[in-house]
């Protein structure tokens, strides 16, 4: 899969007046190099039709697009992979479904979920939530930077760090050994996204290999 470091996650609660493809093309400009649509409270037809549009708007950008639970819409609109949760179809179902060449993230709170990711051929894995989030109901307890340090150390697929993460904590995960990192509110919730992302972009720029 095509390498990205700054992971910008739909968040509409974040942003009630300005269009959530709006908001993605501001992250894009800001140098987001991957997008995730994620809408647990809109009907089906609805999520669809962001999809279609953003499937649009990241071929323009030559960005992945990835869909969060929604396997069907993912490959309807032709994205580039989904994201699944631990208690989402199993990955072994997601690959048969996808096919070998789609992208399959998986959200892992435990070194023991990271290397089942890892084993099952998962392409890259989310760790977190690394500081408190509001961002997700149910979530479990932050893993804290600790958890970062571990998948650095073991796991060989990309990791991308997620949870709370907003400028003024990101150098804790970056001195860590997170080389990616994903965001929802403090990328959408802001009042100018893509200055944001450029932001962060600066900030990931040192832990970047040259090549
Ligand atoms: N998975 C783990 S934490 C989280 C998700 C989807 C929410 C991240 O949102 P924020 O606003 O960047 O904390
Ligand atoms: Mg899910």
């Amino acid at each position: 899969m095509k390498n990205f470091h700054l992971y910008a996650i739909t968040g509409e609660e974040f942003h009630p007046r300005k269009d959530v493809i709006d908001v993605m093309e501001e992250a894009l400009q800001g140098g987001a190099d991957i997008i995730q649509l994620r809408d647990k409270t809109s009907k089906k037809p609805d999520v669809l039709k962001k999809a279609l549009a953003l499937r649009e708007l990241t071929l323009k950008y030559d960005v992945p697009l990835i869909i969060n639970d929604h396997i069907d819409i993912a490959l309807q609109v032709g994205a580039d992979g989904v994201h699944l949760g631990q208690d989402d179809l199993s990955l072994e179902e997601a690959r048969r479904l996808m096919g070998p060449d789609k992208i399959i993230g998986i959200s892992t709170h435990h070194i023991q979920e990271a290397r089942a990711a890892q084993e099952g051929g998962a392409d890259y894995i989310g760790v977190g939530p690394i500081f408190p989030t509001k961002s997700k109901k149910d979530v479990v307890a932050p893993v804290t930077t600790n958890y970062i340090k571990e998948v650095a150390a073991e796991i060989t697929i990309p990791f991308v760090a997620i949870g709370g993460i907003k400028l003024h904590n990101v150098d804790e995960v970056l001195s860590a050994g997170a080389t990616r990192v994903c965001m929802i509110s403090e990328i959408v919730g802001s009042e100018n996204v893509q200055q944001v992302c450029s932001q962060f972009r600066e900030k990931l720029k040192p832990y970047q290999p040259v090549n």
